[in-house]
């Protein structure tokens, strides 16, 4: 009888299947390969088994994907938590930008994570929480961490049970260091920042699930992997601003693209305050690097 569970490591040669029966070693069937179907970490599998002690097995079938993450490979992750870090390194927010926009395209609900909170003095936070209210009136949810003092913690991974979540964010921010404190029994590599601190080292390569208590599973991943943007066409990058989104059709002329048309809605609601400029001028840019991708693949 075949079980069903989850790939929550792929390794060389072999996959690890979470099933309630256990961790299960499993290859893939000939009749799969022969598909040309890749499966990867995250997809729901049915596994045979051919070995009990230790329990070995072969992936006869893959489940449908409600998402996919092409690089790092990742299969029906629901929710992209972004950390990122007042200090240490410095908030860098057309990082945040790009990761929130990154996460709508792969149709993942974001989520933000201001780590390191225990570095912050006083100024630091009312600078912060400034930064924090633009964010949560756009609607993202939010959750400000120390894996330090672990403020914070408990939160996050409530929020985490039954689903599939991924940290990104750059090198440094503590997302190895986050996940140490959620899984104390996993080793996870964790390094002080490297001397050009708004870059870093990527000390984390491979990707896996690893499963929490209250069910669900936390991916670890590489520091930079989804500043990787997706390819969209240039007139669709409003459409992950929700901000913006929420403004199409109230400029003067229909085809505006809120970059400086009179009668410009957008530009009334940054004048206003009430759309943060930054989060516009991610937003062009993102927009002219779509539209000069088109060009170069046309
Ligand atoms: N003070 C303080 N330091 C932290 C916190 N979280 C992480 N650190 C430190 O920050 C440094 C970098 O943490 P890592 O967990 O390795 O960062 P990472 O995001 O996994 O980095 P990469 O794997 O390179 O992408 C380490 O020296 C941690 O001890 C925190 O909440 N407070
Ligand atoms: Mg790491
Ligand atoms: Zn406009």
């Amino acid at each position: 009888m075949p079980i069903t569970g989850r790939i929550i490591e792929e390794q060389k040669n072999f996959f690890v299947v979470d099933t309630p029966s256990g961790q299960v070693t499993a290859t893939t069937s000939g009749g799969l390969k022969k598909q040309r179907t890749r499966v990867c970490t995250g997809d729901i599998v049915e596994v045979t088994i051919i070995n009990t002690a230790p329990l070995r097995g072969v992936i006869t079938t893959v489940g449908k994907r409600s998402s996919f993450i092409k690089r790092p490979a990742l299969a029906n992750c629901s929710h992209l938590f972004c950390i990122c870090t007042w200090r240490e390194p410095p908030l860098n927010l057309e990082t945040l930008d790009r990761l929130l926009f990154c996460a709508q395209v792969y149709e993942l609900q974001p989520c933000i994570v201001f780590n390191k909170i225990d570095l912050n003095t006083d100024k630091d936070d009312r600078e912060m929480h400034k930064i924090i209210n633009s964010y949560t009136a756009i609607g993202y949810p939010l959750f400000s961490t120390s894996a330090a003092t672990h403020e914070g913690i408990d939160a996050l991974v409530d929020f985490c049970a039954d689903r599939i979540s991924v940290c990104a964010g750059l090198s440094g921010v503590g997302k190895s260091t986050l996940l140490s404190v959620i899984f104390p029994d996993v080793n996870f590599r964790t390094g002080p920042l490297s001397s050009d601190s708004t870059r870093g080292i990527h000390t984390t390569t491979s990707i896996r699930l690893l499963p929490l208590r209250g069910g669900g599973y936390i991916a670890d991943t590489p520091g930079l992997a989804f500043i990787d943007l997706p390819a969209v066409p240039e007139e669709d990058v409003v459409l992950y601003f929700p901000e913006l989104a929420q403004c199409i059709g109230k400029c003067r002329f229909n085809d505006c693209i809120h970059d400086n048309e009179p009668g410009c809605f957008v530009a009334e609601k940054i004048e206003e305050g009430t759309i943060a400029p930054w989060r516009h001028n991610h937003y062009l840019k993102i927009r002219r690097e779509m539209a000069e991708r088109r060009k170069l693949y046309r």
